[in-house]
């Protein structure tokens, strides 16, 4: 039986590091589920493989896959990529995994959030969701990092830092009763300075366009450094996305970090957009008590949603459209790391992309406390 260590990481000396800080390694799970992945997962598994082949060529990575596939997984996989046996109910590692925080000695622990399938009974994705849960505890005891456990439903996606004390969240997910019901703005608030080490959060209002997580803010925008933010963007006006994009905008241009400065917003434009074809979803098994998913679906598609990786941008490649475009604003804005960009189409079918599918370790020491094994 592992314990829990009491206290929070604010109290304790710990913040939750940015993406763009350098990392130890990086988590992924393999799809597997027939009711969200079509063609017995065939596809998107191909797609997990290439974007795990990726970041392998900037950091050590490792995927969990449950007994029934480790075969299949392991001849699928490259080489390099570690891969590990894992119960899980589907394979959005930034969700159902640890969100680490660091201390000022390098010290690594990990939050391990309250899971809920994005919405429990109450809208959510899928029942059950009971090994999905387990997922962030797993992931810390095999990487030595001691857990704290976090009183509120959360996951990865659903927040962004730039590890100098800022938070940037939406309204439409973290306000969401299907979430933490009995919470208020200033009960969240309270809950992700305690767990996440900031001071300041800035509040967008709602995701991209029919995202099913509720408005994920790994969609619509994220941190690319301190005081530096990209913005999920379309100039169609008759898209519903325009109005949310500008709002998120508006409020970007008037918010404060944590340490006073004003932000600088790039925005990186839409692909499509894009949405599910007929031939997608027949081979999607549905089934009860799982969202089913229909032709004509309109896909959260976004080029927010790419992985930092040491020395690397793993990027979707989502519509040849805007593609090149999007890489290249991506290779300006992050002029010391190599951009890479994977066809990510089938993990879009699936629900997310990229950024939701993997999540980071941060580089630290891993001394653990005698109380908390
Ligand atoms: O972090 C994310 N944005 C996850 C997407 C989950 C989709 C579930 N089908």
């Amino acid at each position: 039986m592992t314990h829990a260590l009491p206290g929070t990481p604010a109290a304790d000396g710990f913040r939750m590091p940015g993406e763009f800080e350098p990392h130890a390694g990086c988590w992924m799970l393999w799809p597997e589920r027939p009711d969200n992945w079509r063609e017995a997962a065939r596809p998107a598994q191909l797609a997990f493989a290439q974007v795990a082949a990726a970041i392998a060529q900037f950091e050590p990575v490792t995927v969990g896959v449950s007994a029934a596939n480790y075969e299949t997984a392991r001849a699928v996989l490259s080489e390099p990529v570690r891969v590990i046996e894992m119960a899980h109910d589907d394979a959005w590692m930034r969700d159902v995994g640890p969100t680490c925080v660091v201390n000022g000695r390098g010290t690594v622990r990990g939050v391990d959030w309250h899971f809920n399938a994005w919405g429990g009974l109450d809208g959510g994705l899928y029942f059950p969701w009971d090994q999905d849960d387990l997922v962030a505890r797993k992931v810390l005891e095999i990487e030595r990092l001691d857990r704290y456990r976090a009183p509120m439903v959360n996951e990865g996606g659903a927040i962004h830092v730039d590890g100098e004390g800022t938070a940037l969240v939406t309204e439409e997910c973290l306000l969401n009763p299907n979430r933490n019901p009995r919470c208020e703005r200033s009960d969240i608030e309270r809950r992700l300075r305690e767990y996440l080490g900031v001071s300041q959060i800035i509040w967008l209002g709602r995701g991209v366009v029919d995202d099913e997580t509720g408005g994920h803010i790994d969609d619509l925008a994220c941190f690319a450094r301190p005081g530096v933010v990209c913005l999920t963007w379309t100039d169609s006006h008759r898209d519903p996305q325009y109005a949310i994009s500008l709002d998120a905008f508006e409020r970007l241009q008037e918010a404060r970090d944590a340490r006073g400065r004003r932000l600088k917003v790039v925005r990186l434009p839409m692909p499509g957009p894009l949405h599910m074809r007929a031939r997608e979803a027949v081979g999607i098994v549905a089934r009860e008590g799982t969202r089913p998913r229909r032709a004509g679906d309109r896909l959260a598609a976004t080029y927010v949603n790419f992985y930092i990786a040491n020395g690397g941008i793993v990027m979707p490649l989502l519509d040849a459209r805007t593609d090149r475009v999007a890489a290249a604003r991506l290779k300006r804005l992050f002029p010391g790391r190599r951009v890479v960009g994977v066809p990510s189409r089938e993990i879009l079918l699936g629900g997310g992309n990229i950024h939701c599918i993997t999540q980071q370790i941060p580089s630290g020491t891993r001394s653990r406390s005698p109380s908390a094994r």
